[in-house]
């Protein structure tokens, strides 16, 4: 029996297999959890739908988190399939590539709020509808990065979004818990995925951090969602409100 044995979970922002999702969902089904995947759009779909099928998992369609509709729409038809959930992962930010370098006092307003929406309202978003299927209590998760705790370079707009997204984390956490329900955050390092690659002088990042995280190196996915399986199981069940840092020491350094 794994530690994930019978729990039921939503994985919301796999892009591809080097998505910091498919890490975490590679964990929990190894650890017995039975899963569902949403993907943002076909050409996410035709990436999405292998990897679902790589651990026995159900695919419940398109989410773009900009259409409260298609957000309506997978938790339905998560909740006709699984009949409840147990957790969700939200790993899902955006921002438009070229603020995500040079100067954060050029952002503009338009970007300013499509970053909040997609970065951060949406995980309140997807907590509304979690909580409805969490009769018995659960685990709701999301990804944040050191960004939203101190300046690092190109970060921008982005910081700010996190800042506010590990503040939601706190008031949702207040609200769902006297339901059973948990709220947290991995505070990940740099890892070279497809939403890295927009960010400027990543690969300056990902080395800076080689040099100066106390274990001397950067952290894969797998060990992202090692992590996770902490926060979304029975072990975590003490734990809300919480942003965990997995980030190979990183930010008792930085
Ligand atoms: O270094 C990193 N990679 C870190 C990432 C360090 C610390 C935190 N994170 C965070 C990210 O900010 C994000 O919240 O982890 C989360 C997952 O990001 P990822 O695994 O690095 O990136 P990726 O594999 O690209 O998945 C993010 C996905 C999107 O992919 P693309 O690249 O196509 O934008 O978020 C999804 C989408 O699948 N996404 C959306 N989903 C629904 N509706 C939307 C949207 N509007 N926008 C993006």
């Amino acid at each position: 029996q794994g530690l994930m044995a019978g729990k039921r979970g939503l994985v919301m922002g796999v892009a591809n297999n080097r998505s910091i999702a498919w890490g975490i969902a590679k964990a929990a089904a190894k650890a017995g959890a039975k899963l569902a995947f949403t993907y943002q759009g076909d050409a996410l779909k035709k990436r999405v739908e292998p990897l679902a099928a790589e651990l026995d998992a159900h695919v419940v369609g398109h989410c773009d988190v900009t259409d409260p509709a298609s957000i309506d729409a997978v938790f339905e038809k998560t909740g006709e399939l699984m009949g409840g959930l147990d957790f969700v992962v939200h790993a899902i930010a955006f921002s438009d590539k070229d603020q995500l370098d040079g100067r954060y006092v050029e952002t503009t307003a338009e970007n300013f709020h499509k970053t909040m929406f997609i970065s951060c309202y949406s995980l309140t978003a997807v907590a509304q509808r979690a909580e409805k299927l969490m009769g018995n209590g659960g685990s709701i998760l999301t990804l944040t990065y050191y960004g939203a705790e101190k300046w690092m370079p190109h970060y921008n707009v982005m910081g700010v979004a996190k800042a506010a997204l590990e503040a939601s984390v706190r008031y949702l956490a207040a609200d769902l818990g006297p339901g059973g329900i948990r709220v947290n955050a991995i505070s990940a390092g740099p890892i070279k995925t497809l939403a890295a690659s927009g960010i400027g002088d990543f690969r300056y990042i990902l080395k800076w951090n080689e040099y100066n995280a106390p274990l001397r190196r950067t952290v894969s996915i797998e060990e992202v969602g090692d992590s996770a399986l902490y926060l979304l199981s029975d072990m975590g069940r003490g734990v809300t409100g919480e942003v965990h840092h997995v980030d190979a020491g990183y930010h008792i350094v930085g």
